[in-house]
């Protein structure tokens, strides 16, 4: 199996495919193990204690030798308690996601750790591009949490035009033959997170396992739009409830409502009044496999489908 593009030698793996950082779900078992699996792991920061993180790449450096990485969401009020730990590591990647890392990208150059921002937009793309970032991911509106508003396929081949440095493409990627159209639309590697919650190391709750094997293609709903940071999620009664408050443009009381409800689904299970944030990949995910072999199977389809094509000319 080959797979090789410029993006795995910038972060020194098999694969070019990053895990997803996803808040109160990609802790260090499953970073750990997607990094033993040739791809590269990311601890998702998002809500995490800085005390915990401590210990989170503490035990992601026991359970792996090889490249792994920090998700930082901006948005979060402990962010800079969260960076003080940061200083403490050689991390070798950070990841960022819901804001403009611009202040923290020259420190982290300093400490030769290598950040790459998730970008909504190509305006965005550029600036980080300028900024000193690697690498920049192009995220779709297809994936799963806090999202933007293009789709993937209109966003990664906007973004490959506009900026010299590899562009990684997300949401919307749960199988080969989507990570073999990512790098037809330009992208040098793709961040795959959905797929990852169903694995065998992922430490959620296995009711969130059960419900994305079970949820089909149209399961998935965007809320949050009357706060101007919109999620997309599993349906459930939660959602409805969500939904009548974005219809009312009762922004705060839906911001009340959604506090603390994804470490209610991910870590206590409780899927039903809990925000299961996943992508519309949700439909194509239908087997817990450990993420090694997850991995294994992305990229040989990858391979077959790109083999596919290229009998078409
Ligand atoms: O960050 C994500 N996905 C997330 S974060 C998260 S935790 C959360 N919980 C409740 C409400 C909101 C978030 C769950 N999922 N993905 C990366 C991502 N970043 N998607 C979109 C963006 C983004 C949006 C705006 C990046 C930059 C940006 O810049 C705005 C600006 O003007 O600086």
């Amino acid at each position: 199996m080959a797979l090789k593009t410029a993006l795995c030698e910038i972060l020194n793996i098999k694969y070019p495919i990053i895990q997803g950082g996803m808040a109160w779900t990609s802790t260090a078992e499953l970073a750990a193990a997607v990094s033993e699996g040739g791809g590269i792991g990311i601890i998702g920061a998002g809500g995490m204690p800085p005390d915990v993180l401590q210990k989170e790449i503490d035990k992601a450096k026991t359970l792996t030798k090889k490249p792994f990485g920090v998700n930082l969401m901006l948005m979060n009020p402990q962010i800079d308690e969260q960076l003080e730990v940061l200083k403490g590591e050689q991390v070798s990647l950070v990841t960022t996601g819901a804001g403009n890392p611009g202040k923290y990208l020259a420190e982290f150059k300093d400490r030769e750790t290598k950040v790459i921002p998730v970008v909504p937009s190509v305006a965005m793309a550029i600036r980080a591009e300028r900024q000193g970032a690697v690498a920049v991911i192009a995220e779709g509106t297809e994936a799963g949490g806090h999202i933007g508003e293009l789709t993937t396929m209109c966003l990664v081949p906007q973004i490959s035009q506009a900026v010299d440095i590899p562009v990684i493409a997300a949401g919307g990627i749960g199988n080969g033959r989507a990570i073999a159209a990512t790098l037809a639309l330009g992208a040098k590697g793709v961040q795959i997170g959905t797929r990852f919650i169903v694995s065998t190391e992922c430490t959620v709750h296995q009711k969130v396992k059960d419900t994305l094997i079970k949820a089909r293609d149209r399961d998935t709903i965007v809320t949050g739009r009357s706060t101007g940071h919109p999620v997309r999620v599993i349906r459930n009664k939660l959602t409805k409830e969500l939904e009548q408050l974005d219809s009312e443009n009762k922004a705060e009381e839906l911001e009340k409502r959604s506090t603390g409800t994804l470490r209610k689904a991910m870590q206590e299970g409780d899927v039903q009044w809990g925000s299961l944030m996943a992508g519309q990949v949700a439909g194509i995910v239908n087997e817990i496999k450990p993420a090694a072999d997850i991995l294994k199977e992305l990229v040989a389809e990858a391979e077959e489908t790109i083999k596919e094509i290229q009998g078409y000319v």
